[in-house]
């Protein structure tokens, strides 16, 4: 076939509130696409390990201090930094489940009052999700989960804030699981859901730039 290119992963992006099961389902599903014969990775973010990522860990651990637009920029910062190489594995046939991106990004600060336009703007030619799986959960039910750690953000009251700016963010495109079933019966939606995006992904579907 003459125009046979090489088939790409898929930018798959899990968002939800803060114990809305993010982490379990990412690891769930790379051992499941790994299973099917699907070379996959997890990815997360903020990644905690760079430079810029050991600042935002100490300003959500409450050892530092940092402005709103300072922090934002940082969070920011730290996916520009992965930028190149989230290309190349996509580009190079791994698919990528990635757990937080731009969306907390923009929810988060979005939350703390700060404009949503000027919150999207630093995330402008960042990689598009191929797809967004919201867990959907209320900020009550979450709050249950084992109660919160001590980060900053992990306060029922501003976790309210945070679910109302995903409902800003959110559109027709993203798919709503139900994050309050057994973890199995997401897990199992999920697959279903994230499986049907390598194929197409696989069958050429570009990659696309944010924010669109
Ligand atoms: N942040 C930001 O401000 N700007 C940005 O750009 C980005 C992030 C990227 C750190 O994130 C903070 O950074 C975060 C947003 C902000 N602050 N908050 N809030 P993080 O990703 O490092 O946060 P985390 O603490 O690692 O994850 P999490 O969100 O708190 O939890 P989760 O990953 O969604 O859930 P989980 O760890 O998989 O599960 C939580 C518990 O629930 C656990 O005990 C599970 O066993 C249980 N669980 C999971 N699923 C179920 C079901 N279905 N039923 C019952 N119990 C369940
Ligand atoms: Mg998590």
């Amino acid at each position: 076939e003459d125009n046979k290119k090489e088939s790409r992963g898929a930018l798959v992006v899990l968002e939800g509130l803060d114990r809305s099961g993010k982490s379990s389902q990412c690891s769930r599903l790379v051992s499941y696409l790994e299973g099917h014969g699907v070379s996959a990775e997890l990815w997360r973010f903020p990644d905690r390990t760079t430079d810029v990522g050991q600042m935002i860990s100490a300003y959500l651990t409450n050892t530092s201090q940092l402005d709103d637009h300072t922090i934002h920029l940082l969070f920011s910062a730290n996916r520009w930094e992965k930028r190149s190489l989230m290309e190349t594995k996509l580009k190079t046939g791994t698919t990528l489940i990635v757990d937080r991106y731009s969306y907390s990004g923009v929810a988060f600060s979005a939350a703390k009052g700060l404009d949503i336009q000027w919150c999207k703007a630093p995330e402008i030619g960042l990689l598009a999700a191929d797809l967004v799986a919201y867990l959907d959960i209320s900020p009550e039910k979450a709050s249950e989960r084992g109660g919160y750690g001590g980060e900053r953000y992990e306060k029922l009251d501003f976790q309210k804030k945070v679910a109302e700016s995903f409902k800003v963010l959110h559109d027709a495109s993203w798919k709503v699981v139900d994050a309050c079933q057994p973890i199995e019966d997401v897990e199992k939606q999920l697959q279903e859901i994230v499986l049907n995006c390598v194929t197409e992904c696989r069958k050429g579907k570009p990659l696309s730039l944010l924010w669109s």
